[in-house]
């Protein structure tokens, strides 16, 4: 593999700095010296309790400088940031959005090692602007909150005469999740799913869906087909970090505007945003300005965000932002509202059950940047593949490890075919660029530019188009963890890596 060795001195170099500055102030003049031109921001991975329902459960946190959850940069600031292992085991945070080298993605294998318990890992490279996140991409502990926000702010936001509200979801659960997955590989998904039929949508239909998958949990597609929805039942649907009956309540402005930056950072679940009473509209799609999109509910997939500007009336009220999951009443969200105003306790479910997330609603957006206009160089075509019974997920049937690669050269132009063969919908996320979306379904369109997207069940399909300008190896996989974490996962290989 080919590594840059000035870019691994300099990760030495800063974390070493560092730790020496840590408890006794003892830093070398060669290193206060480079600390002074700008220091590193601490980022610490911790296990912290998290009360959900009024029980106490241990997750994980990534914490920042000011102590709330992750971390927001002032444009033109590098991504300058010392990580602190303080969870109590090996992991490796990813930093989902950005497009750093090759070697500071967030990923372990064979030559980027995990960020040992107790130690720390430093990184400096230019940030992408947007709404982004950061999370583990080790085992399942993303599934245990090792997530947070990552916004990197442009000159325009902060001349911009609008609240910002970034909110970060998760699927909760109080089981150990190494024992939730192997409940879904050994077969045992009757057993998850027992006594949760009565949530599921067009149970009248559950018949097909049950003899195709084993499960209750079938969703009309548009198409007329029927997909899988959900794997697991989850105890809870946070919205920075609380239930929906007793949420995050945002002091905003009567009259003012607020630009939501959500952030799907739920292992396994897709959600619906609904604004309510509000008028949404859409202005960017992980992190990348869009055409502005209005109009009702927006569908957000794992790993996916979405920035939605508000207006507020000048009357001022209370006003949930609600993310419903789909195929399910359950819900998690936060509520605006102007000082004074009265916060209504909201139940956790919806009084209907919502229908799938729509993949075909991608078409809706359109790049305010889009990729030049250029023919593809290389194109590829994969197979999204797996099942329920067996529970293993893989891409071309084959699963990580035995994965062939998608090798492509620097400069190129290219573009990739996903054609799901599968019975649910899959968030396909790659490492290390955007992507624009330009066909679904075989349909032509100049689409949004993003790093995750949903690609229809059963035979529906999404075509992507990317330039290769970041040379490296980089995972391309299911934004579902548990998708992922059974094989759901290949990679995009640069020529001179192995
Ligand atoms: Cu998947």
């Amino acid at each position: 593999m080919m590594m840059n060795p000035s870019r691994r001195r300099f990760l030495t170099v800063a974390g070493s700095a560092t730790a020496l500055g840590g408890a006794s102030g003892l830093v070398p003049a060669f290193a206060r010296l480079a600390l002074a031109a700008e220091t590193p921001v601490p980022l610490v991975v911790e296990r912290r309790t998290l009360e959900v329902f009024g029980k106490a459960a241990s997750v994980f946190g990534i914490r920042g400088p000011d102590g709330k959850p992750g971390l927001t940069l002032d444009p033109g600031r590098r991504f300058l940031v010392d990580l602190a292992n303080r969870g109590g085991e090996d992991t490796v945070i990813h930093w989902h959005g950005q497009t750093p080298p090759h070697v500071q993605d967030g990923v372990a294998d064979a030559n980027r090692p995990l960020v040992k318990a107790g130690a720390s890992q430093g990184y400096d490279f230019a940030p992408r602007t947007g709404t982004h996140w950061m999370h583990s991409h080790h085992g399942l502990q993303e599934q245990l909150l090792m997530a947070a926000p990552l916004i990197v702010h442009t000159p325009d936001d902060l001349r911009a005469d609008v609240q910002e509200v970034t909110v970060l979801l998760h699927d909760f659960t109080f089981r150990d999740p190494a024992e939730l997955l192997a409940g879904l590989t050994k077969g045992a998904m009757g057993a998850d799913h027992a006594g949760h039929g009565g949530s599921m949508p067009m149970n009248g239909h559950a018949g097909m869906s049950m003899m195709m998958s084993g499960g209750g949990r079938a969703g009309m597609m548009p198409m007329g087909g029927m997909s899988d929805l959900n794997d697991v039942e989850y105890d809870a649907y946070l919205a920075d970090d609380r239930t929906i009956d007793d949420p995050r309540v945002v002091t905003v402005e009567r009259g003012g505007r607020v630009r939501l930056r959500l952030i799907n950072g739920a292992t396994s679940t897709a959600f619906h945003i609904d604004p309510g009473s509000l008028t949404g509209v859409a202005v960017a799609v992980d992190g990348n300005p869009v055409n502005p999109v209005g109009g009702g509910a927006f569908g957000l997939a794992m790993g996916q965000r979405i920035d939605i500007l508000l207006s507020l009336p000048v009357e001022g009220g209370a006003f949930p932002i609600l993310a419903t999951r789909e195929g399910d009443k359950k819900r998690a969200g936060i509520i605006l509202a102007t000082p004074g105003a009265a916060v209504n306790k909201l139940p956790l479910e919806a009084n209907v059950v919502a229908g799938p997330v729509d993949p075909l609603a991608e078409r809706r957006y359109r790049a305010e940047t889009p990729l030049a206009d250029r023919p593809a160089d290389v194109t590829a075509r994969v197979t999204l593949t797996g099942s329920m019974m067996p529970y293993v997920w893989s891409i071309d049937g084959r699963t990580f490890g035995k994965h062939q690669s998608l090798r492509v050269k620097s400069g190129q132009r290219v573009v990739v075919e996903m054609v799901n063969a599968s019975m649910m919908a899959h968030p396909m996320h790659l490492h290390g660029h955007h992507f624009q979306v330009v066909a679904i379904n075989g349909e032509a369109f100049t689409g949004a530019v993003r790093d995750t997207v949903l690609v229809p069940a059963m035979h529906g399909s999404v075509t992507i188009a990317f330039d290769a300008d970041n040379p490296g190896r980089w995972p391309f996989h299911c934004h579902n963890l548990l998708h992922m974490a059974t094989g759901m996962m290949t990679e995009v290989v640069y020529d001179g890596f192995v």
